[in-house]
């Protein structure tokens, strides 16, 4: 954004927090007498200005607005959004709560005894209440990471970056970026259909982080996560191998540090919990709505 625009909008700019595929993320003050930190994040979409506002994204900001209504207490607030044309672009803003950590940088500050087990049932239980809230509406996020978790002072766990799946996948044909691969489920490595279940083996992935301080699976070409996946999960059955895969059943992929071996400290429910959220067929993986009713994460 250039400066002008920033010298009339309602926002004073501090800092870029984040860039990708979605645009750029601001830390931003408002100039309002309340003076409120805010994330602005702001998304130009190459778009004829004379066809109007691009569908995709009318739709998209409705849904955003519609699960604002419900004020989640584990999803990232939103608390404006405007649109304008600006050459030959769409440009879309939207402003959100500021949060003051993401999980990410949280876990680098944990110190090398770990985390208590009653802090990873919180962190769990938060970030399911979550999922299973954009779940019950619909919405799948499909690239939740530690990243995009973000941590409040007050211990509060909510999940941003969610709901432009759309605009998004039609953003990032034109804008080449690396994005990581650590959390993606095999359908997706696989490229055959998806569906909500993504978010679980996210989920998953994050659980085992928790314990470990560490990503559990960190491939950098979709072949190398599909195997690190594997020396971990084991190979699927063949039978469970998706038909009109572009990818070829490979039994080379074998098993070489399991999950008990890997942590070799969790609990039976907490290993049990684990290998739900990262069954390799997606109708085995355990929802989030069962997933907060395990014996690991049921109760207080
Ligand atoms: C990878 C080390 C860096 O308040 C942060 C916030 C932060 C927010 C916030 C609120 C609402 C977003 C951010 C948001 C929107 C895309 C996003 C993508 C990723 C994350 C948030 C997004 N680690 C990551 C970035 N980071 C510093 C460490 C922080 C720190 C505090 N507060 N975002 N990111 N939506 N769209």
């Amino acid at each position: 954004m250039d400066r002008s625009d920033w010298e009339n909008s309602d926002y004073e700019i501090l800092a870029e927090i984040g860039q990708g595929a979605y645009g750029r993320v601001y830390k931003a003050r408002e100039r309002s007498e309340h003076q409120r930190l805010v994330a602005v994040k702001r998304l130009l979409l190459p778009a004829d200005p004379n066809a109007g506002v691009p569908q995709v994204m009318i739709r998209e900001v409705a849904l955003l607005r519609k699960i604002e209504h419900f004020d989640h207490p584990n999803i990232v607030k939103l608390l404006s959004v405007s649109a304008g044309v600006k050459e030959q672009s769409m440009d879309l803003m939207l402003v959100f709560e500021y949060i003051d950590q993401d999980l990410s940088s949280f876990l680098g500050k944990v110190s090398v005894s770990g985390l208590d087990r009653s802090k990873i049932k919180d962190i769990m239980q938060q970030l399911l209440r979550g999922v299973d809230f954009l779940h019950t509406n619909a919405i799948m996020h499909r690239d939740l990471k530690p990243a995009n978790v973000l941590v409040s002072s007050r211990g509060e766990v909510k999940i941003a970056d969610f709901g432009l799946a759309r605009i998004y996948t039609y953003h990032i044909a034109l804008t080449p970026c690396v994005v990581t691969l650590w959390y993606r489920a095999p359908e997706v490595l696989l490229q055959v259909g998806y569906m909500s279940s993504v978010d679980i083996w996210s989920v998953g992935c994050i659980f085992a982080e928790l314990f470990l301080l560490r990503p559990l699976f960190c491939g950098y070409t979709e072949n190398q996560q599909l195997q690190k996946i594997f020396e971990v999960i084991g190979l699927p059955e063949k039978e469970d191998w998706p038909k009109e895969c572009p990818i070829n059943f490979n039994p080379a992929w074998a098993r070489k540090e399991p999950l008990s071996q890997l942590l070799p400290n969790l609990t039976q429910e907490e290993n049990h919990l684990l290998t739900k959220c990262l069954e390799f067929n997606p109708s085995n993986r355990i929802s989030a709505y069962n997933a907060l009713a395990h014996p690991f994460l049921s109760g207080s």
